[in-house]
């Protein structure tokens, strides 16, 4: 009898398999290798910050792992970042060098280092990352946030460019247990936190020509952590781990990862996007920034009337850790 019934349902099942099968084929390249457990450690404090911030609370160690996929591939985690050696972007707000302004009237931006990206006018970005990034314009420069993991710092780039210029912004939420995607958090052991990426674009006279929303795209590629390799759905290039259980757990030793691997050519003005998504916009509460004076003492910058700015992200702010997003200014 029981066998019958498995033969029965494999009958059924067999036009869907197949499908998959076909639709796997067509779109090989958008699935994942998956990792399970504990990355090893690739490098030792890629940062390092003595100073708490201003809640009291300590930094988190940067470190970095590598992991090898069941496919036999290795990936570097949270991600393989630009960060040894390559040009830092000067600090709004950094605990870590004690720049610590109340406000953006107490930051002189005529001190700030002009990077040159081709052209004659001069661009400031303002940018909040939970919590690094990599910006690049016109793929000629690339300037990085000076601290990956927290203490929380917020960051100014002052470029020359000629519009219209193209973004490639790689955002990366680091995590603690590396390839894990989760940090200690208050009681919780195992806590998968959230990123999100708020950026101003002004030109020279102040008036702003860019601002994070829902018109940037997005794409992640690299998520965790996850409870089972099921919970994720890849369709073509959409990445949707929003079935995935996100709540903290006693032990998350054993979770899953999903990698994808980054296109060399990201970064250029023509690279296509067009599979890609839009960004997915989230608020100051869902990002919970109103306690990090790195965004809160600049609201006037990143929430000003005449131009908004919302935090970014890919459709998961929790579970996404590596998200490329791509814009071009007009
Ligand atoms: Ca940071
Ligand atoms: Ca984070
Ligand atoms: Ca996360």
């Amino acid at each position: 009898m029981k066998n019958r019934m498995m033969r029965f349902n494999i009958i059924l099942a067999a036009p869907f398999i197949l499908a998959a099968c076909t639709h796997q084929t067509a779109h090989q390249s958008e699935q994942p290798s998956f990792t399970q457990g504990l990355a090893e450690r690739y490098h030792s404090d890629v940062y390092e910050c003595r100073k708490v911030d201003s809640g009291g609370v300590p930094p988190r160690v940067t470190n970095d792992g590598k992991i090898i996929s069941e496919d036999g591939i290795e990936w570097i985690v949270p991600a393989k970042v630009d960060y040894e050696g390559s040009t830092k972007a000067s600090d709004l707000f950094n605990v870590c060098n004690d720049v610590i302004p109340l406000s953006s009237a107490d930051v002189n931006m005529a001190d700030f280092p002009v990077h040159d990206a081709g052209g004659s006018d001069v661009f400031t970005a303002y940018v909040f990352g939970d919590n690094y990034f990599e910006f690049t314009v016109n793929d000629k420069i690339t300037v990085v946030d000076p601290l990956p993991f927290t203490p929380f710092n917020s960051s100014v780039i002052k470029f020359k460019a000629e519009r219209p210029f193209n973004l490639a912004v790689k955002a990366v939420d680091w995590e603690e247990y590396s390839g894990l995607g989760m940090e200690t958090f208050g009681k919780a052991k195992y806590h998968a936190g959230d990123g999100g990426i708020v950026i101003v674009i002004k030109d020279a006279s102040g008036k702003i020509v860019s601002v994070t929303d829902d018109s940037w795209k997005a794409q992640t590629f690299y998520i965790a952590p996850l409870a089972t390799k099921s919970c994720l759905v890849v369709t073509g290039a959409d990445r949707n781990s929003l079935g995935c259980p996100m709540e903290d757990v006693k032990d998350g030793s054993q979770h899953y990862a999903a990698h994808w691997p980054i296109p060399q050519d990201w970064k250029k003005a023509d690279f296509d996007d067009s599979a890609w998504s839009y960004a997915t916009e989230y608020t100051n509460e869902e990002i919970s920034v109103f306690n990090k004076p790195a965004f809160s003492n600049f609201t006037d910058i990143f929430d000003d009337v005449k131009g908004d700015a919302s935090f970014i992200w890919s459709s998961n702010v929790v579970l996404d850790n590596i998200v490329l997003l791509r814009k071009t200014v007009k």
